[in-house]
């Protein structure tokens, strides 16, 4: 037996497949199989010209050269990264380009479920459909125990992390005392400050409960993500000088926020936000107006009805008051015409919008005494007008 010879690749890719069958515990892993190979063939016809490489963790798509070996690196994904190098990143590097894809295998099962905790990921927003494919086949999923410390501040970044489920406490460490800034409470995402800018970890992350998570590794985040935000850097920087509201912001400060922002889009009449619920984001016009509306009561008992009490145009924000205030939104917000908006998440705005925080406070603060002042926002004009 010792003299027969192996056929190159056999070892790879059961290794390949023992480990998913172990990582998955699938109930019937003679489907189980059936899934995994139709894919990897899947896999390997879709791309032309490429062949599929495998390594003990991960299906990588490479460029075509029949004579090549597998390759079969040995990489813990779950293993911390200790160095790195100080990576800057060229958007418009085609060498970066042609490096090899990384594919993880997953079930219909797993791929629903990630579809699902990606669907509101800000940073995936802007991509295009085939960028977003390529980040879910890199994603992979690791169960989390809780206590567990999936992010320790001050180290260098490997993954990004995308929530399946899970409760994660973050913690900052200044002058020796922790403090607790916040939760992340089954979804959501976090780890992309250090991968973006290459800096140390801004926080440590601590698992409450146990949970999942889904990882993507830093190349694939830089290769796409990073390269998609240096896109939207050129086309929104010049708009982004302009608004008033971020003028005291250094120019890096900008750059970040920029970063952030999503697009939307609204048609006329359409509901932006609604009186009365919980806040999430704020909201930049990019183009178009937008009316603020708040409920009246009519003379009926118990009916209301929506009066505008200001308008937004480009460069104008709102919805910053339910954020600065922490309470249910004031007043409602509606399209007039088509109408962009550039928007960001309340984490983002906690994050990045500190120095400007004093500005908006003021605003609130002026109509609640009533002072007049031109307006840097319509949520404060339009509380002024109440
Ligand atoms: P990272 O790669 O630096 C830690 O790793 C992650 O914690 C970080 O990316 C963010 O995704 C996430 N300030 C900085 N990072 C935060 C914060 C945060 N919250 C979550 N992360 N602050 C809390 C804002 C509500 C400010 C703390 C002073």
């Amino acid at each position: 037996m010792s003299n027969v010879p192996i056929p190159e690749g056999l070892k790879e890719i059961l290794l390949g497949f023992t480990i998913e069958v172990i990582r998955n515990h699938p109930r019937n892993i003679c489907d189980f199989a059936l899934q995994y190979f139709a894919e990897l063939k899947n896999n390997e016809s879709k791309v032309k010209g490429q062949k599929v490489k495998f390594n003990n963790e991960a299906m990588q798509i490479g460029s075509e050269d029949e004579d090549e070996e597998f390759v079969a690196p040995v990489i813990n994904r779950f293993a911390r990264r200790v160095s790195v190098c100080a990576e800057s990143y060229d958007p418009d590097n085609e060498e970066e380009s042609r490096e090899p894809m990384v594919i993880h295998f997953k079930t219909d099962e797993q791929r629903q479920r990630l579809l699902e905790a990606c669907k509101y990921i800000v940073l995936f927003k802007s991509l295009e459909q085939d960028e977003f494919f390529r980040v879910l086949d890199a994603m992979f999923e690791r169960p989390v125990a809780a206590g567990e410390h999936i992010i320790e501040q001050h180290e260098d970044g490997d993954n990004f992390y995308v929530i399946q489920s899970g409760i994660y406490d973050v913690h900052v460490m200044d002058n020796g005392i922790t403090r607790l800034v916040g939760t992340y409470d089954n979804h959501g995402s976090f780890g992309e400050l250090a991968l973006m800018y290459n800096t140390p970890r801004a926080t440590t992350i601590i698992a409450r409960t146990s949970g999942a998570l889904w990882c993507l590794d830093r190349q694939t985040f830089r290769r796409i993500i990073v390269k998609n935000n240096a896109k939207k850097r050129k086309m929104y920087d010049d708009f982004i000088q302009t608004v008033p509201l971020l003028s005291s912001l250094e120019t890096y400060e900008r750059m970040k926020v920029v970063d952030v922002l999503v697009p939307r889009q609204y048609t006329d009449g359409q509901q932006i936000i609604a009186e009365g619920e919980s806040a999430d984001d704020f909201y930049i016009v990019e183009s178009g107006q937008v009316r603020i509306t708040i409920r009246r009561p009519t003379q009926q008992e118990g009916e209301m009805y929506e009066v505008e009490i200001a308008t937004c145009t480009r460069g104008q924000y709102f919805g910053e008051l339910a954020l600065v205030t922490n309470k249910p939104r004031a007043a409602s917000a509606y399209a007039v015409g088509n109408v962009k908006c550039l928007v960001m998440d309340v984490m983002a705005f906690e994050r990045l919008l500190g120095p400007c925080m004093e500005i908006m406070k003021r605003n609130i603060r002026l109509w609640n005494l009533e002072v007049k002042i031109e307006p840097v926002g319509a949520v404060d004009k339009c509380l002024r007008s109440l």
